[in-house]
This record gives structure tokens, sequence and C-alpha cells, in this order.
């Protein structure tokens, strides 16, 4: 027997302890053998033969029993060193995605404005005639409507040229006062290292009664806008001209690259266009049935902003997609 000890003290692994199991207490096993053999003994050695064998029985079974705890736990230690993970390790770095260096700046615009208590209001890209062009003081056969510019559909139908629909549309269903700002995509027929046929514009509508808003009041929230946008530059209003208000001015700042020296980016001119204002035309508040009030309105091209707040050169690089330049965003 005392080979069978020495057998379960050297099995190596549980398969191996099972074999040995099945030699031992199996049907045809050792013991079940040494059981048979006792019947042809002496009759007065079979109750020690018995015995011995008895005792043999439980201490193997004890033995195989204890052998196969062992057996087991070395097998899980070894199964769990082999897969466990070290959390102190460093992971390999994720891939995070970012904001578009356009929908920031368009982000920054909006907190700007929403912080003075403008409310933010967004309409249809697919526009009619009258809310983009007639309401705005821009009659049949104006320039601006050619087909040349504006992407048509039937019926009389287009993609909006600018945001001023959601400002007419508003006041349509609105009394005064109005307090509102409009971002969103626009579309032109223009394609040009300065132009592409999408862009986004944000812009902005104040209405109250007549001879309470005036052209210092948009001067004011102009030239803080453009501190909070650009920081510390210059601003300068020069008349111009909007078919939808009157006085109409262009806004510039000092050049941002050159800080008003003179560069390629300004043409030398140390100044930057950056908006377009006025005070809206009467025609306009008469086309939404507005009666006196006064107010003043702007608009920009966001494309822009952001190009002179990345200092981007080509506006084109905004619309490629590509990972290189948008990285450069995180
Ligand atoms: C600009 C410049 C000046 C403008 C006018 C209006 C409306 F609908 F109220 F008449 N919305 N936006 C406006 C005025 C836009 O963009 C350069």
């Amino acid at each position: 027997m005392k080979e069978w000890y020495d057998a379960i003290k050297e099995a190596q692994n549980v398969e191996k302890l099972e074999e040995i199991r099945i030699s031992v207490f199996g049907k045809k096993g050792v013991l079940a053998q040494e059981f048979a053999k006792m019947k042809s003994a002496p009759n007065e050695q079979k109750a020690q033969i018995a015995k011995d064998l008895n005792t043999h029985k439980s201490a193997l079974m004890n033995e195989l029993t204890a052998k196969k705890i062992t057996l087991q736990t070395l097998e899980l230690q070894v199964a769990m060193k082999a897969e466990s993970i070290d959390v102190s390790l460093f992971s390999s770095k994720s891939q995070a995605g970012a904001l578009h260096p356009v929908m920031e700046t368009m982000d920054k615009i909006v907190e700007y404005f929403s912080a003075m208590n403008f409310s933010v209001k967004t309409g249809n890209m697919v526009e009619d005639d009258f809310n983009n062009f007639e309401a705005l003081n821009l009659p049949k056969y104006h320039p601006a409507r050619d087909m040349q510019d504006t992407f048509y559909f039937k019926d009389e139908m287009l993609l909006r040229t600018h945001t001023s629909p959601v400002q007419i549309r508003t006041m349509m269903h609105t009394k005064p006062p109005i307090r509102m700002i409009a971002p969103g995509a626009v579309f032109r027929r223009d394609y040009d290292l300065t132009h592409t046929p999408m862009f986004h514009q944000v812009e902005g509508l104040l209405v109250d009664e007549e001879g309470k808003v005036s052209f210092a009041n948009l001067k004011y929230i102009l030239e803080d806008f453009l501190k909070y946008m650009f920081g510390d530059i210059e601003v300068r209003f020069r008349p111009s001209f909007f078919p939808f208000t009157e006085p109409s001015a262009e806004v510039d700042i000092s050049c941002v690259f050159c800080k008003g020296d003179g560069c390629r980016v300004c043409s030398k001119t140390g100044w930057l266009e950056v908006l377009g204002c006025g005070i809206v035309d009467p025609n306009v508040f008469e086309a939404v049935k507005y009666k006196n009030v006064s107010g003043y309105a702007f608009g920009l091209g966001v494309e822009r902003f952001a190009m002179l707040i990345h200092q981007i050169g080509d506006l084109r690089s905004l619309f490629e997609g590509d990972i290189k330049l948008l990285e450069q965003f995180q």
C-alpha cells in the first residue's frame, strides 16, 4: 500500500490525482482487489486484514482529499497570477473628441449675449422669399436676390442666405420688446479663398419703444462684446450700407496679428473688419407690422471670428475635416 501514499504525495496535478483515486477506489481498484483476496485468507486472519484495509481506505481517502485541496489552491494561484491586471500601469492614450473651432467660437459668442439677456433663437435653413428677402427691405430685382448668389428650390423656396429670417419670424409672432440672437448655418453660391457655400452667422436684434434704442447703445454693446472675444484691441465704426438698417456701419478691430502696425492679414491697414450693424430700417418694422418702435441689429460671420481667434490662415481648412488641424484645438 505504501506506493499509493507515495503516488498521492508526488501527484503534480488534479488529473493525475483522479487517476490515482480510480486505481485505488475504483470498482477494479486496489482496495476492491485486496478485499477480494481477503475471502481466500484463513478465517482467523480475516478480521485483522479487514481492519487494516479499512484503515488504509480512510487514510488514503484523507490523503487524496488533502492533496486535492492543495493542488487546487496551487492551480488557482497560478491562474490568478497569469490573469492578474496591474491597475497601476499607465493605460494607452484614448482618443478624446473636441469641439470644432467654429462651434467653440459660436458657443463663446452665444455665451456673451446670453449673459446680456438676449434669448437664443434658431429657425429653418429652408426659407421663403418673404422672410429671407422681402421683409428685409430687399425688394424683387434687388441684386442680392440674384440666382448667382442664392440657392433656390421651386416655389420661391430657398436656402437662407443669412439668419435674419429668424428675426423676421420672431417679430411676426412676438410683441416688442425683443432682445434676441440667431446663430446658425447660412448658404450662398460662393466658393473661393475667402468664401464657402455654407458658413455660420450670429445675428442680433434688439427692439423697444420708439426713441429708447440708440446707435450709442449699439456701439457700447458691440465694443464690449469685441473686447470679450478678442481681448485688448481697438474698435472703430465706419459708415456703410445694408438694405435692412439705416444708418449702417461696419466695425473693425485693430489687427490681432500686428497689433495695428500693418501686416499681410490686414493689408497693411492695421484694421480687420469683423461685424456689420445698424439701426433697423423702418421698412423692416413695417413688413412685420411693428408700430412706434426702434431697434438695432448686427451680424457677423463665425468662421472669420474663429480664424482670427485661432490664427488660421485659410478659411477652407476649417471645412476639410483634417484631423491634424483639428487636433491642434483640443
Ligand atoms: C447684418 C448687419 C446689419 C440684421 C438686421 C436684421 C433684422 F432682421 F432685424 F432686420 N437682422 N440682422 C443685420 C443688420 C445684419 O449683418 C451683417
